[in-house]
């Protein structure tokens, strides 16, 4: 009985530690995945953007529903950087995403606080927050850029 509750355990640990990369059924998914999510993300931002520029109107409304989109999408990117996926061309991930992983994740997580903050600016319904927010939230996707994307 202890024997089978200890294999039981450990085969519960290995399922824990799978590697992420068992979500996608190819390496190739993977990044089709996480540019899928950086593509949708992007959009709704740069409506943000527009606003936060003065190229559009401010519609308080439209905010809020484009900021609630990126910061639910800010969340799925994560999964697809699989082991093995890095690149040398403009665009791609340097092999940093996975050398210094921990600064990736911490990187990361900023860039989803800032754009919890931009979703809950919106809400507000203040301009001038939201192109405050907007800014801080832009700033931390430029400096993960920075430090981990293929210039
Ligand atoms: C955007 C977008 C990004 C970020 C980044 C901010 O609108 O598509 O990747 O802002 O350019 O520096």
């Amino acid at each position: 009985m202890k024997r089978l509750l200890l294999a039981s355990i450990t085969v519960l640990g290995a399922l824990a530690s799978l590697p992420v990369a068992a979500q996608f059924q190819k390496p190739e998914d993977a990044v089709k995945y996480r540019k899928a999510a950086f593509t949708v993300m992007a959009t709704h931002f740069g409506r943000i953007g527009a606003m936060a520029s003065g190229k559009a109107p401010f519609d308080a409304a439209a905010a809020a529903s484009n900021a609630d989109i990126v910061a639910t999408m800010s969340k799925l990117p994560y999964a697809g950087f699989v082991e093995g996926t890095s690149g040398t061309e403009k665009g791609t991930p340097k092999t940093a995403v996975w050398t210094d992983r921990a600064k990736f994740d911490d990187d990361a997580r900023k860039m989803q606080d800032e754009v919890a903050k931009l979703a809950l600016a919106a809400k507000g319904g203040n301009f001038d927050q939201v192109k405050v927010a907007f800014g801080a939230a832009a700033a931390s996707c430029k400096s993960c850029h920075d430090n981990f994307r293929n210039p």
